[in-house]
């Protein structure tokens, strides 16, 4: 009997500390602590007109430690949440810490990412009533802002590399929200796509991916992650049954304890920013949807 306890404990510890070294999943210590003597990117605030706003708007765009005009990159457009302007990521996110340190480590593909301004009508501040009808509209309405005003204004501007297959897109809540909306909407557009606590913004499965084979023959990765104990996962978990149901492959990562906060959103951020831009080894879908 003692022996078959003992076999039991060391089977639970071996499957436990095998889980914790999961290097799809783990996050090292410090992931978003500034570190001494790394080189470090640059931020930049632009500003480009909107013929959908009709006014001049702003986004912050990262540019990576080795930045060369000679060369091009792929780009990250990387969104906020309803609370949130193009600064979120900066300061709630650590982006440039997070992202310099990935360099640091040659853990990512060199790639500009671009932090727009999601809420596409004059007044863009996240002030007064965040829950606002025109506010929450004015998410849908950035679609055409991204695709007829900022895309072309990176592309004029910045070294890029042309094509869906080098522009991603993410973001958190309502980005999250936005991100599956307009990346599986416009699937000529972005082959990289991820959504991170996705809000009720998520248009309904069926919507999102209507022709499910289009699909899959297109996208390169779709990443869908949300804290479990976010009150916001039924959208991230609608979505990903149906594409589970359509054969769709996707990453569905559900952060165990994880609530509808900047810890969750940097992890999937961390993780998401591993897998773009590079060839995905099909066997990160099961690591991450084991226990689904
Ligand atoms: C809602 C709940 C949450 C909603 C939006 C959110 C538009 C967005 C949260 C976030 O961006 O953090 O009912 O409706």
């Amino acid at each position: 009997m003692k022996q078959i306890i003992l076999l039991i404990s060391a089977i639970l510890v071996y499957t436990q500390s095998a889980n914790s070294q999961n290097p799809h999943t783990t996050i090292p210590q410090g992931f978003d602590e500034i570190r001494g003597n790394i080189s470090h990117g640059k931020i930049d605030t632009i500003s480009y007109f909107s013929k959908t706003v009709g006014t001049e708007r702003k986004a912050l765009v990262y540019t990576p430690p080795s930045f060369s005009k000679d060369k091009k990159y792929p780009v990250l457009y990387l969104l906020h949440g309803i609370g949130g302007d193009e600064n979120e990521w900066l300061n709630g996110g650590k982006i440039q810490i997070i992202l310099d340190n990935l360099y640091s480590d040659s853990k990512i593909e060199p790639m500009i990412v671009v932090m727009p301004n999601g809420r596409a009508m004059k007044d863009d501040r996240a002030t007064g009533n965040v829950f606002d009808s025109m506010k929450v509209q004015a998410f849908a309405n950035f679609e055409k802002d991204l695709l007829t005003s900022l895309i072309p204004f990176i592309k004029k501007n910045y070294p890029v590399k042309k094509g869906r297959e080098h522009r991603a897109i993410a973001g958190l809540s309502m980005g999250g929200g936005q991100s599956l909306n307009f990346g599986l909407g416009n699937p000529d557009q972005f082959a990289w796509v991820g959504g991170f606590s996705s809000a009720p913004n998520t248009k309904p499965p069926e919507e999102l991916v209507p022709l499910p084979e289009k699909t899959k023959k297109q996208l390169r990765l779709l990443w869908i992650s949300c804290g479990g104990n976010d009150g916001l996962l039924p959208f991230s978990q609608r979505t990903h049954d149906y594409l589970k149901e359509n054969n769709v492959p996707h990453i569905y990562y559900v952060i165990p304890g994880g609530n509808h906060d900047f810890e969750v959103w940097k992890e999937s951020l961390y993780l998401f920013l591993q897998l773009i831009f590079k060839p995905v080894d099909s066997s990160v879908y099961s690591v991450y949807m084991s226990g689904v």
